[in-house]
């Protein structure tokens, strides 16, 4: 698209924002920003504004009219009434990432699913980095796609984690290599349906080509069910069954081409989950050409990503981990299930509209005590009866009153199944409370 004399306003000045706003200001475009927030409050970003000289417009029906397209970025909701009236004036709309699309140099890996995108994205990049592939990171991981345009590269691969926040919006964007580690509910919130999530994570594979690659689990419902709806070619991986084309998990370790490709004592990640997210890294760094020697020593030396199932510290015999990423149910199953007994749970945050009943099978016979916190205790309380339940509002009371309970042998496990905003800026903070508090007991 020839951007040189549009009128573009960027809504929410975040990083993505910030990014397209640094993106567009090099291809000519009129531009203006709006955020809910005051300038006062944005940051880096308000920084950017005023270096490039951009008008700022608080978030209101003015801020969107008088323009030819809207960039909105990930965590902006694009049923903001302000956005409908503008589409409807046939104003055009468009995301960061697919703005940052056509700008980007190099072959594309996009890696999608509800759990797993961070650590399965710092892996698949991990993996190139030690076999000499070059290669670049970014995405949802943290590192907004418009910034990356810079130091993109011919021949440099972008690893890209991709939110369906900001595949909601693609049309033209295309990844070589497209991945789904799983789909299960999340972000109802914002997306009002499973149907309405999943299509937005499947619009990374309807943007592929016959050329390209898809790989997909062979154990989740839903991935499954796209194989015969893409173009590209499927590459499975499996938990429970050998796969053709693809990796599954057998006796010893990961399996490849009927061999034993990665031992399970090369893996430092806990969990059977993050078999999934090995296998599914190691096949997309097996399709953009990393051997599978290389992909072996790669993984034995990846460690656990921060605040996923992070190990914080053993006291006195008891375990903490910080999983401060579980920010849904089915996350905070996985990360019960990696664990054989007596849990110290903390549960609780901003109610992202879940169901938490399946947690009370998960945990009974496993949990101590189940620690709630936040907004959404209540609801968790209601849905999790016969456990042993403490509400504790904080997670600084949470972590003091499992710590004090705990005896030797005993996990303490942060894995909230709720997203953070009630009580913090991000899970991040969240994560490294909870490890500051940890590492403070004496
Ligand atoms: N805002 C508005 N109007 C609104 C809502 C928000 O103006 O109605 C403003 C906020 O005041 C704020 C800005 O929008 O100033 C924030 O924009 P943003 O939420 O898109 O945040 P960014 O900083 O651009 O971060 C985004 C991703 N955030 C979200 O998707 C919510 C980051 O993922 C990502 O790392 C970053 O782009 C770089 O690509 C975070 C995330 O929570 C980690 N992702 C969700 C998840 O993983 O579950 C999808």
């Amino acid at each position: 698209m020839n951007l040189r004399g549009l009128r573009i306003v960027v809504a929410g000045m975040g990083k993505s924002g910030a990014a397209a706003l640094e993106l567009l200001s090099t291809q000519g475009a009129l531009l203006r920003a709006t955020d809910n927030r005051p300038l006062a409050e944005l940051g880096d970003a308000a920084r950017v504004i005023e270096k490039l000289g951009v008008g700022f417009v608080p978030q209101s029906p003015k801020a969107f009219e008088g323009i030819d397209l809207m960039v909105v970025s990930p965590g902006v909701p694009l049923d903001l009434p302000e956005i409908a009236a503008a589409l409807a004036r046939g104003v055009k709309l468009t995301g960061e990432l697919e703005l940052a699309a056509p700008f980007l140099k190099g072959p594309k890996i996009g890696i999608t699913g509800s759990n797993g995108k961070t650590t399965t994205t710092a892996l698949t990049a991990h993996i190139l980095k030690e076999c000499g592939i070059p290669c670049q990171v970014g995405g949802n991981i943290g590192w907004p796609p418009a910034a990356m345009v810079a130091s993109s590269k011919p021949g440099q691969w972008n690893v890209l984690e991709l939110s369906s926040f900001q595949l909601e919006t693609i049309h033209d964007f295309r990844a070589d290599i497209a991945v789904c580690l799983n789909v299960t509910p999340d972000h109802l919130d914002r997306h009002k349906t499973f149907e309405a999530y999943t299509a937005a994570k499947r619009r990374l594979f309807e943007t592929q080509r016959s050329g390209d690659w898809a790989v997909l689990n062979a154990d989740d419902p839903v991935t499954h069910g796209w194989a015969n709806r893409i173009s590209a070619q499927p590459v499975w991986f499996s938990q429970l069954k050998r796969v053709s084309r693809g990796l599954w998990v057998s006796e010893g370790g990961v399996h490849a081409d009927g061999e034993l490709m990665i031992p399970f004592e090369s893996i430092q990640l806990r969990g059977r989950h993050n078999l999934e997210n090995v296998m599914a890294a190691a096949a997309a760094a097996q399709l953009a050409g990393a051997p599978k020697a290389g992909i072996r020593a790669a993984v034995a030396s990846f460690q656990a990503v921060e605040h996923r199932l992070e190990f914080v510290r053993r006291l006195r015999g008891v375990d903490y981990f910080n999983d401060s990423k579980a920010t849904n149910v089915d996350a905070a199953l996985k990360a019960i299930e990696a664990f054989p007994g007596g849990l110290w749970i903390i549960l609780g945050g901003k109610d992202k509209g879940g169901d938490y009943t399946p947690l009370a099978a998960a945990l009974r016979g496993k949990a101590r005590g189940v620690m709630l916190i936040g907004a959404a205790a209540e609801k968790i309380a209601g849905q999790l009866g016969g456990l042993p339940l403490a509400e504790c509002g904080t997670l600084d009371a949470a972590v003091r009153k499992a710590a004090a309970a705990a005896e030797e042998g005993d996990t303490v496990l942060l894995a909230p199944a709720c997203a953070s905003f009630d009580q913090f800026r991000n899970y991040e903070e969240r994560g490294r409370l909870f490890k500051t508090l940890v590492t403070g007991i004496v």
